[in-house]
């Protein structure tokens, strides 16, 4: 299969994370893609080819258009207010705050369009994003004109990002701009799988009220694990969407037995929906190394997840997501893409 890269997600580096009362130097680094991108290369994966550049039409058809024309603002903003490092919120609106006035200063416009302090930006990180974003479309093409299926090494990652919200590491959600992209072409129905160790909430968040993009999400329970407050197993979807969004939380501690089970379930209720193409938000946090995540999947049990996946028969779209564990992250993803291919 091909792989879709762009070095310019490098540039978004040097980020500070909060975690526990401390700021640290953030776990979604620049050696995560390039882990992934050496094995993707080792392993024989196939070619690696750039992006092409897009608009910002496609991100507009799933984000709020004042929230996308934002994002490429903040680091100039940022400067020019004379703040320096990691631009971050620090206020936020929550309940019994007022979420419909977006205030005039850079600071607090980025902790209006936060849900946390984890996606913060640097002099890079507006090329980055845009880079992650064309190379999700790009690989999407792959897929559309033909392709069994393609990798978008995307990073930043996506799923965390909601219609006018960023956090968790993830500015534009890659993967619901292109199954909105993929609708957009004339397909019927999209399933988006979300593997990733963390509740993909942008993406439920995104498309809650609607029947034709199922989404599927694997993690960790939310009543203990990050991002807390979405992710619950009574969230189906609303209206339209009532019974296309699907969660699968799990307890700390799950390995394969567990995972693959609640695997083997989403994979019949996708297969059930019978959607023109699959999308998989692959993260690879689900590791038993992984230093912020508390699953126990092995390096074996990732071929495994390809395998299955591969069953279905569909036109599949991997949009990298989270994971880590460095060392092991690109044996973890590239695991996952072989497996798929055998
Ligand atoms: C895309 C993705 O995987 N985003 C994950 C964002 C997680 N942010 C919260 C991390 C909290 C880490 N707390 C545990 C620290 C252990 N030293
Ligand atoms: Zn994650």
């Amino acid at each position: 299969m091909k792989t879709v890269y762009s070095p310019l997600h490098a540039g978004h580096s040097g980020q500070m994370e909060l975690v526990t009362s401390a700021i640290v130097p953030g776990f979604e680094k620049p050696s995560r893609a390039e882990f992934i991108r050496a094995r993707v290369e080792s392993e024989k994966l196939g070619p690696i080819i750039g992006p092409v550049e897009h608009d910002l039409a496609a991100a507009k058809r799933v984000h709020e258009a004042h929230y996308i024309d934002f994002l490429p603002t903040v680091w100039p903003e940022w400067v020019a207010a004379g703040f320096t490092g990691s631009a971050m919120g620090f206020t936020w609106p929550t309940r019994g705050l007022r979420g419909d006035v977006p205030p005039k200063r850079i600071d607090a416009l980025l902790g209006y369009y936060s849900f946390d302090a984890g996606a913060t930006f640097v002099e890079g990180t507006w090329a980055a994003i845009k880079s992650s974003y064309d190379v999700a479309l790009t690989a999407a093409a792959l897929v559309k004109g033909g392709e069994r299926t393609a990798f978008a090494l995307c990073r930043p990652p996506g799923h965390h990002a909601g219609a006018a919200f960023m956090g968790g590491y993830c500015f534009i959600n890659n993967a619901a701009v292109v199954a909105q992209w993929f609708r957009d072409q004339g397909a019927k129905r999209v399933s988006i799988l979300d593997v990733d160790y963390h509740h993909g909430n942008g993406t439920q968040e995104i498309f809650y009220r609607r029947g034709d993009i199922q989404v599927l999400n694997l993690h960790g329970d939310p009543m203990v694990e990050y991002p807390f407050f979405l992710g619950h197993a009574d969230e189906r979807g609303e209206g339209d969407g009532e019974g296309f969004n699907i969660n699968y939380p799990m307890p700390f501690g799950t390995n394969w037995d567990g995972w693959g089970a609640s695997l083997e379930d989403a994979c019949a209720k996708l297969a059930a929906y019978a959607p023109d193409v699959v999308i998989v938000s692959l993260g690879v946090d689900t590791f038993e190394k992984d230093p912020i995540s508390q699953f126990k999947l092995k390096s074996v049990d990732y071929p495994k997840i390809g395998r299955r996946i591969a069953r279905l028969g569909l036109p599949t779209l991997f949009v990298m997501e989270g994971g880590y564990a460095v060392e092991e992250i690109g044996i973890n993803a590239v695991g996952v893409l072989t497996g798929f291919e055998d």
